[in-house]
């Protein structure tokens, strides 16, 4: 019977060892194995909430040791630490959000330590023209990154960087610290080079295949657990065109921000379809971007976001950073002093909401 279960598993595109999940890197490390099963096993007992750039910043504050806004208004940090590399790519030594990537590599290190989990996107610059991530003016982009393509060599350029920073992820025991890496996101969408309009289906697919063949064969990295993570989608069929394959990915995910005003019904939809799917391919699923009018609406957190995820199994919701001296964009977590401050403390004290104390 348990064979014949395992079988099925398999015929759902689960890989499965003595009987438990496993991520679909067939050499992932002993960590990212643990790392993997913990959280599916978590997403059935409550859902983690992440942060973007938690601890270098929060609008009024750069880089002061400890500090966190999430920290001083709940008294716990996040259990996602949510981390961007854009820029990583150019040989800079500060990320497109002014981070110094050698601080990132401390935080991950120290998060990790303290029993927390580490998530990073790369809104990297596009190979073909030298533009930004939303430089969109290229359709041959994607193309071009692809063997044969003109771009190859210096996307390949652009892996390396990135593998040296993740082979220099190590507690101080020598083992690598999993990190949730979570590229080409929101291609459902057509802001970013990789997306939808930009690109097509067999080569978002391709790049997706690419690169995660770089990193895990040819620079021998097993310690990424690989997160789709499209828009907002409408369907099943929609958020399937692009996913890359069971054998590439370990997450899957929705970003999506609060704005049309039936946002609640919307992100209901989305929880309910990839929950569904996650629970079909036995990975895990997630809310890997989100953020409201937490100003304007200062219970946001418990009558929007908590109330609306409550029903589903999903292993995280990250809103995105408070950024530095920013007006233009509002905060995305709350802070001292700020409107939703209260909501956020019944936010984090409902059972729902897992912080760090809650999985260490
Ligand atoms: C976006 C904005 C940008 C930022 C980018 C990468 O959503 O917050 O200001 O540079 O993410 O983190």
């Amino acid at each position: 019977m348990k064979n014949l279960f395992i079988i099925l598993l398999l015929c759902a595109g689960m890989s499965v060892q003595a009987g438990k999940p496993v991520p679909s890197d067939p050499k992932a490390t002993a960590e990212t194995v643990k790392l993997y099963q913990k959280m599916l096993k978590l997403q059935t007992k409550g859902m983690m909430f992440g942060h973007q750039d938690d601890l270098p910043y929060g609008t009024s504050w750069y880089d002061v040791e400890g500090r966190s806004d999430v920290k001083e208004v709940c008294g716990d940090y996040p259990a996602i630490f949510g981390w961007e590399l854009g820029h990583l790519e150019l040989g800079h030594d500060y990320s497109l959000d002014s981070v110094k990537f050698s601080k990132i590599s401390g935080w991950i290190k120290q998060m990790d330590r303290e029993g927390a989990i580490n998530t990073i996107s790369w809104h990297f610059t596009n190979p073909l023209t030298g533009g930004n991530a939303w430089d969109t003016s290229s359709k041959k982009t994607v193309a071009s990154m692809l063997p044969s393509g003109e771009k190859n060599k210096l996307y390949n350029q652009y892996l390396d960087k990135l593998a040296t920073f993740m082979l220099g992820l190590k507690t101080d025991k020598g083992t690598y610290i999993p990190i949730l890496f979570r590229p080409f996101h929101e291609h459902t969408g057509s802001w970013f080079w990789w997306g939808k309009d930009l690109c097509t289906v067999a080569e978002y697919k391709a790049l997706w295949r690419y690169t995660v063949t770089y990193l895990r064969d040819n620079k021998n990295i097993h310690h990424l657990l690989y997160t789709y993570s499209t828009g907002t989608v409408a369907s099943a069929n929609e958020y399937l065109e692009r996913y890359p394959g069971d054998d590439l990915i370990d997450i899957v995910a929705f970003d999506s921000y609060d704005g049309a005003p039936d946002f609640t019904k919307t992100l209901s939809n989305c929880c309910k379809m990839i929950s569904a799917i996650g629970a079909e391919k036995g990975k895990i699923a997630a809310v890997s971007e989100v953020g409201g009018h937490i100003e304007k609406n200062p219970q946001w957190w418990t009558t929007v976001l908590l109330e609306t995820l409550r029903p589903y199994n999903m292993s995280y919701a990250l809103v995105w950073r408070n950024a530095y001296q920013s007006k233009k964009e509002i905060a995305y977590a709350p802070a001292k002093g700020a409107p939703s401050e209260k909501d956020f403390v019944k936010f984090y004290n409902d059972p729902k909401t897992l912080f760090l104390k809650d999985i260490k």
